[in-house]
């Protein structure tokens, strides 16, 4: 009997303990909760900060036939306010177009969709990089720092072709892109 005593009197013990324990995680919990609540309104106000699918679709169904990624306008671009922009499609298993042409020293807006299944590129040892995502368009500012010719792997695994899935950048020097550059026209590496 006097064995007894102690668990008896140790069980309901442990029970409040175990009840105290489970308050208290529940109160980091919901405190964490909070800090990231806090967090997501704070950037969102004051950055302007949006989650990476942010929502500027596109129909998939007539993507080649009308509209901003029609063949005819994909490529690079200089607006009539002088903003370089490269618009492509990422497809399995290639990019369109297959070599893109911008400069250095200037920032340059890229645009990009698929047609079929998620794609992704990165250009070289550069912060250009981004996924592609059928329906959505995705788009990001970046300057390129030095001339060059680049890789631009897809890097989101799209099916058995997948490695071979790969364009080129040409990172020419301002002066030489704008040369180049004529109003109304698309640049890529191959003149059209
Ligand atoms: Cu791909």
């Amino acid at each position: 009997m006097s064995t007894m005593v102690p668990m008896a009197a140790a069980e309901p013990d442990s029970h409040a303990t175990a009840i105290a324990a489970e308050r208290r995680w529940a109160w980091v919990v919901i405190a964490i909760m909070a800090l990231l609540v806090a967090m997501m309104v704070f950037t969102g106000l004051h950055w302007s900060a949006m989650p990476p699918s942010r929502v500027e679709t596109v129909d998939v169904k007539t993507l080649h036939l009308k509209g901003e990624f029609v063949e005819s306008n994909l490529g690079t671009s200089v607006g009539a306010d002088g903003k370089v922009t490269v618009r492509l499609v990422g497809q399995q298993y290639s990019f369109q177009p297959q070599c893109i042409v911008v400069p250095a020293g200037m920032p340059v807006t890229f645009r990009g969709t698929a047609t079929d299944t998620i794609h992704g590129f990165v250009v070289g040892r550069t912060n250009a990089n981004t996924m592609l995502i059928p329906g959505f368009v995705s788009t990001f500012t970046t300057t390129f720092t030095t001339p060059g010719e680049q890789l631009m792997p897809c890097h989101e695994y799209c099916g058995t072709g997948h490695e071979a899935m790969w364009a080129r950048v040409q990172v020419l020097p301002a002066a030489e892109f704008m040369a180049k550059a004529k109003p109304g026209e698309r640049l890529s590496c191959v003149p059209r």
